[in-house]
């Protein structure tokens, strides 16, 4: 009996009409799918026939896929850096707590376009495990839209109005783990040898104990160890995250291929840009912290193939937050590509350091070490997430002092009161006193407003919270702005009081968004109304400057002091940004400059206040007219 080729097999279940292109996109992908996962899976005896089950099953993926996202793939393959212009801008937000369920998330879709929103990441709304589920990121079922936020016709629905208003809809692909709850762990407890298979186990503690030895830990203080006992199997089952959040083997072919199944049926619903969550924790390798491993690369770089085969309208994005110089590594090459967008969490968590020191020197450091983007690819740029600020991706810029250096970083942003700062969070999991991990809170609350009792204080915090949304803005990224930042929402407090979430600070920026807010946005006077209208203000002039798209370069001017950054984008746009509370001066490069929001035009040698920020365009010389 002869094995069919792959491309035979995913041709096989396809109506005539799209074979060509079906067999066109296959031939631009196959040389990266057979060496990567022969690379993974190849020495075992039935790799050819999993692979042609493997690419029957994609083949029956793509031809249920519904003709407007087909139609979508074919503009999007035309067209492959859509993504990376100066007007995408991304909103994040959970579903429950910004419209209570999906139908009321949709709702919220006219909130979202005068914002100038066009990318939407909802977290986590697939079915969640019952009871404690990470905020949603143990899931039982990659098949089922959680029934407390909706039904899969409601998904359906809302990615049909978001398309219809220019917006994608991001959803999380948690490819690390699923929930003790789904149904392959429920049946590995069971006893099927195939599905515990699925995870990694063991008998006993000698292989545990021999990677703690090198592994690090996500939740320290929640969740200390890699390793669960589950008494139904009588083995350890690693968990990097919560003990219910089981890590799946991807040595066994077969989870690589129900993953990439669970990718594609969620695209065909509409999903246009996968958050590939935790994506540096896929492969273990004894002896390794077991992150960002080459196994893990060729795992994406198998999957962005096959999404490049069904859906190459479709996004993958690397929620990798690892040191900067481990980034890059994320986007793949040129002859394996790996994710479109990467998220840039080192120049994140330094920008918050440079509000901390009122010294830029971190971020100088992180954006030397920020290469330029490869084609068609965009950092994803942001202020605050649902996670905490972490830390340690600083460590390489922080010096010999780091860990010190990063600790009272991090106890500037616990803030507690009396202690002299503005900030008011709380520090996340850090395992001792002289070690920082993360930092929690909102936005607005660690940079001041709320603990501003004063007509000054309020408008420092304000000037604060422009400062770091306009560095994320003008980057040269896709920037995500978190549900309630645009107006200021501050901590929420409440989940001390409850027993499954008072562990984890996290919680802290997750409030409930809140609508008499939003009624005063427009007002110009509230603090809301002032910060959503100058963040209006910068996405309105980052729309109109093409030197802010993801790939236009990028380089820092000196400066006379530390406070300050000197952002050039192009040759012809500077975010002049003063991190200190001290006024500070710059001396422009030659020539005149135009603001780009007041429209003013200045040389020499400017002022810059307190956490004061500029943009500004070079002017065009005048073209004198021959006489
Ligand atoms: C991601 O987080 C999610 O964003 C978290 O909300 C989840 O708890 C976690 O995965 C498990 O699904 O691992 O790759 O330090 O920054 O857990 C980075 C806390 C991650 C998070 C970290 C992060």
């Amino acid at each position: 009996m002869s094995i069919r080729s792959p491309l035979a097999r995913l041709l096989a279940p396809l109506p005539t009409h799209l074979r060509d292109d079906a067999a066109r996109r296959y031939a631009r992908q196959e040389a990266v799918l057979l060496d990567r996962l022969g690379s993974l899976y190849g020495q075992r005896p039935d790799f050819l026939p999993w692979l042609g089950d493997l690419m029957e099953s994609v083949g029956r993926l793509y031809a249920a896929r519904a003709p407007e996202l087909r139609r979508q793939d074919a503009q999007r393959e035309a067209r492959p850096d859509w993504f990376a212009s100066q007007s995408m801008l991304g909103y994040s937000a959970y579903v429950q707590r910004f419209g209570a369920n999906l139908q009321g998330v949709a709702a919220r879709i006219a909130h979202l376009r005068e914002l100038g929103v066009t990318y939407l990441h909802l977290l986590p709304f697939l079915r969640a495990r019952a009871g404690e589920s990470d905020g949603g990121f143990a899931v039982a079922s990659f098949e089922e839209v959680d029934p407390a936020l909706g039904s899969n016709a409601d998904l359906l629905a809302l990615t049909a109005q978001l398309r219809a208003a220019g917006i994608s809809l991001c959803s999380d692909l948690i490819l690390n783990h699923v929930a003790d709850d789904h149904a392959w762990a429920l049946d590995a407890k069971a006893g099927d040898p195939l599905l515990r298979d699925f995870f990694h186990t063991y008998p006993d503690r000698v292989q545990p104990d021999r990677y703690e030895q090198t592994v690090g830990q996500v939740f320290p203080q929640a969740a200390p160890g890699n390793f669960t006992f589950v008494p139904e199997l009588q083995r350890w089952v690693w968990t990097t995250f919560y003990p219910y959040q089981w890590d799946l083997n991807y040595a066994n072919p077969a989870v690589f291929a129900a993953m990439a199944g669970a990718m594609l049926g969620l695209a065909n619903k509409g999903i246009e840009v996968f958050r590939l969550d935790s994506t540096a924790f896929l492969w273990k390798r004894e002896g390794t912290d077991c992150m960002n491993q080459p196994e893990a690369h060729s795992l994406l770089q198998a999957l962005r193939a096959i999404a490049a085969i069904v859906a190459p309208g479709v996004l993958l994005k690397a929620e990798a937050i690892v040191p900067t110089p481990k980034l890059p590594a994320y986007f793949g090459s040129d002859a394996a590509p790996e994710c479109h967008i990467a998220y840039h969490s080192s120049l994140m968590a330094a920008g918050w350091g440079a509000l901390a020191e009122e010294s830029t020197d971190l971020l100088q450091q992180v954006i030397a070490a920020t290469p330029p983007l490869p084609p068609a690819a965009s950092w994803l740029s942001y202020v605050r997430c649902h996670d905490d600020i972490g830390w340690n991706v600083l460590l390489n810029e922080a010096g010999a002092d780091g860990p010190a250096r990063l600790a009272r970083i991090a106890r500037f942003f616990a803030g507690t009161p009396g202690s002299g700062s503005y900030a008011r969070g709380a520090a996340f999991q850090s395992s001792s006193a002289d070690k920082a991990h993360g930092s929690n809170g909102m936005a607005a609350s660690l940079a001041g407003l709320e603990s501003a009792t004063t007509v000054q204080e309020q408008e420092y915090a304000l000037r604060r919270l422009l400062l770091l949304h306009g560095l994320a803005l003008s980057f040269g990224a896709l920037p995500v702005l978190y549900m309630g930042d645009e107006l200021g929402m501050t901590n929420d407090y409440s989940y001390t009081q409850r027993a499954d979430r008072a562990m984890d600070s996290r919680w802290l920026q997750r409030p409930a968004f809140d609508d008499s807010l939003l009624a005063w946005r427009h007002d110009g006077v509230s603090a809301s109304g002032r910060l959503y209208l100058g963040l209006r203000q910068l996405i309105d002039a980052r729309g109109r400057l093409p030197a802010l798209a993801a790939a236009a370069p990028r380089s820092v001017l000196p400066a006379d002091t530390p406070a300050v950054l000197a952002l050039l984008r192009g040759d012809a746009f500077l975010n002049l940004s003063n991190f200190s509370g001290a006024s500070q001066r710059f001396t422009l490069p030659a020539g005149e400059w135009r603001n780009s929001l007041d429209g003013s035009v200045l040389a020499g040698t400017v002022g810059l206040q307190p956490w004061h920020m500029l943009w500004l365009e070079r002017e065009q010389e005048q073209k004198r007219e021959p006489a």
